[in-house]
């Protein structure tokens, strides 16, 4: 089996972040590479990695980039794969820089964009995506969003039974 996922970040700094997304991929069993690949100090590196990616059978690219965050933009200029983009933040401007240079992309050349140090949302929408050409694959999503549903639920039971107070202090016993 051929990964369908490509996880690339601009520095092994983002790897923190950017674990988030491979633990999702684990989960959901979704063979996936994790690669350091820069922009800037490895432009060589990306341009190859852009254009070998569909050759190889990835499906889905997920890039994360901080500060003046060129690799999802430039990953999605070389490839037609979908491009999804994690701003990481930043120490200077808290990631605004990071949000403002993937989300700003030009007509003609989207990158899905995250929030900010979104990784786990990105691997979520690259299952949803794979997910309309591999029904297993939707069926684990399905299955990942009806347990966010059942928690949420239980937490509204508990809450609606013992009251806000009880709730809040239950809330930080458990931390
Ligand atoms: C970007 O510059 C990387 O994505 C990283 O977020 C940021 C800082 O990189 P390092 O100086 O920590 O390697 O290219």
């Amino acid at each position: 089996m051929k990964p369908l996922v490509g996880i690339i970040m601009g520095s092994d700094s983002d790897l923190t972040v950017m674990k988030d997304a491979q633990d999702f991929l684990d989960e959901l069993d979704v063979l996936h590479t994790i690669e350091i690949v820069s922009a800037h100090r490895t432009t060589r590196k990306m341009v190859n990695y852009a254009s070998d990616a569909k050759k190889k059978g990835i499906q889905v690219i997920i890039a994360g980039a901080g500060g003046a965050a060129h690799l999802p933009g430039m990953i999605a200029s070389l490839t037609s794969l979908p491009v999804i983009g994690v701003p990481i933040k930043t120490k200077s401007l808290d990631g605004l820089d990071s949000l403002l240079s993937i989300a700003q992309m030009p007509p003609g050349v989207p990158v899905a964009t995250m929030a900010i140090n979104g990784a786990k949302n990105a691997a979520i929408l690259a299952c949803q995506i794979l997910g309309v050409a591999h029904p297993p694959i939707a069926e684990r999503i399905e299955r990942y969003k009806k347990n966010l549903e059942t928690a949420v639920l239980k937490k509204d039971e508990l809450l609606g039974k013992i009251g806000a107070e009880a709730y809040l202090k239950r809330m930080s016993s458990d931390k």
